[in-house]
């Protein structure tokens, strides 16, 4: 290591969403500090185990550190979601985490960056050991700001939830709020409320956006004076040393320019088989080209299901001249750079919109919980693409009808304006705007 640059040390917590721009900033980072990140095992899914694998072994020059966390006992939350019971055990185990990290670093720390989730039990420990402690915030702008502003909504309506007027920059309807919200007592409201409280008290909060893509929200948190926003992306994705032929590449090459939708909802976003089976019908019925990646569990290692079993029998021939659909891992950031890609129905997960952003990709907005809808939103507010804001999210039962579907689908692969409005998203998201220098100054001490 370098001993006159600063040494970083990154801490993501669980879930490819966190893992994925983490993996980002330490590579865009290396290049001007020493880099170590720390990696938490065992990883609740596969595709966080096999990115780790594959990470370190790609870029050499990041230091790796391991922790291993205790076993746990999971018959005590036998129905919390394990990516929330993971964030919490991170944070009881911050300080062990904290002393190992130390003790293995190959020169003293002279910065931390830690995921929101684990915000509070790390900011303290980096303060009495006098390092300062930078916030990587995996989600939008929007979304920091609405995080930001929610203990003191909550603090003056401590019972019932209703819209969430930001003072000075937009109201975010209940309908738009993470689900979880709506009971204080839940795990997530709890950890939201001391992450948001601990996140103000440090150096700086950065987040994976760019200011024409978000100018209200990242205008606001910055009028907020403190910390300091440091607004770095859209981060460049990462490029792995080993990567494998896949016959979705093969496919996508075969078909013609813009032709094809993409579908995927992020990789713990699962869907109820009824949705899957109207979804497929939608798509078939849209008579579009699609290349559709299906999850059926919040977590990889549980997804048995066959298919054929899934989409009903007969549906893969009689779309297999148009459509591809596959359960595996797909390098997303290749599909939405690929020329035959014309659109893609999303999720929203955040990361999912800042690679559509910077390929100048058409968003057909699906949100399905948590931070989606709020995402869902930059997404119609930029221009990047359409969101009918009717369509069902979490905890509700209706389902969205084929019709529906097909129709917005042919709606968006249509609209010649919406693609020239999300090219030229693209061609925003291209400029960079110096917000990793800004960040590498103050890793350096120097702002
Ligand atoms: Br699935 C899948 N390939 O097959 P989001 C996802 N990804 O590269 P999420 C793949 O995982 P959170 C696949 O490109 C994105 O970078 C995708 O993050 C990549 O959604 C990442 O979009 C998924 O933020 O996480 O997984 O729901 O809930 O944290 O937003």
């Amino acid at each position: 290591m370098d001993p006159s640059r600063p040494h970083v040390a990154l801490l993501p917590s669980a879930g490819m969403g966190h893992l994925i721009p983490f993996s980002r900033l330490a590579v865009s980072l290396s290049d001007l500090c020493n880099v170590t990140m720390i990696s938490i095992l065992p990883t609740v899914s596969t595709a966080e185990s096999c990115h780790f694998t594959d990470f370190f072994h790609s870029y050499p020059k990041i230091h790796s550190v391991c922790f291993q966390l205790p076993p746990l006992d999971s018959s005590a939350h036998p129905n919390a979601d394990p990516f929330f019971l993971r964030w919490t055990r991170i944070r009881k185990s911050a300080s062990d985490i904290f002393s190992h990290l130390l003790k293995s670093a190959p020169s003293p720390i002279s910065a931390i960056v830690t995921d929101i989730t684990a915000a509070s039990a790390i900011l303290p420990l980096s303060k009495s050991n006098g390092i300062p402690c930078y916030v990587l915030f995996t989600s939008s702008a929007a979304m920091l700001s609405f995080f930001k502003y929610y203990p003191t909504y909550q603090g003056s309506n401590p019972v019932s939830i209703g819209n969430v007027e930001i003072p000075g920059l937009r109201t975010v309807p209940v309908a738009s709020l993470p689900r979880p919200l709506h009971d204080p007592s839940h795990l997530f409201t709890q950890s939201l409320i001391e992450n948001s409280l601990s996140m103000v008290k440090s150096d700086g909060i950065i987040v994976n956006t760019f200011e024409s893509f978000e100018p209200d929200s990242v205008a606001w948190l910055r009028g907020e004076h403190s910390p300091p926003v440091i607004a770095v992306g859209p981060l460049p994705p990462v490029k792995m040393a080993i990567s494998t032929v896949s016959t979705v590449f093969t496919w996508l090459d075969e078909q013609p320019e813009r032709s094809v939708v993409y579908i995927s909802f992020g990789s713990r976003t699962a869907m109820s088989k009824e949705q899957i089976r109207e979804l497929g019908l939608g798509l078939e019925v849209s008579g579009c080209k699609f290349l559709w990646v299906i999850k059926t569990s919040v977590v990889d290692t549980e997804d048995q299901t066959e298919l054929n079993q899934l989409l009903g029998e007969g549906f893969l021939e009689r779309v297999k001249e148009r459509g591809l659909v596959t359960k595996g891992w797909v390098e997303q950031d290749e599909v939405l750079q690929h020329k035959a890609v014309g659109g893609f129905l999303s999720h929203c997960g955040w990361n999912s919109v800042t690679e559509a952003a910077m390929y100048g990709v058409r968003v057909l907005a699906w949100p399905r919980l948590g931070d989606q809808r709020i995402n869902a939103d930059v997404v119609a507010r930029s221009g990047l693409g359409l969101w009918p804001e009717e369509w069902s999210w979490e905890g509700e039962e209706s389902l969205v009808t084929a019709a529906e579907i097909s129709n917005r689908v042919k709606e968006m692969m249509a609209d010649e304006n919406l693609l020239k409005t999300a090219q030229k998203v693209g061609e925003a998201a291209a400029r960079p705007d110096n917000g990793l220098a800004e960040l590498v100054r103050k890793l350096k001490g120097c702002d």
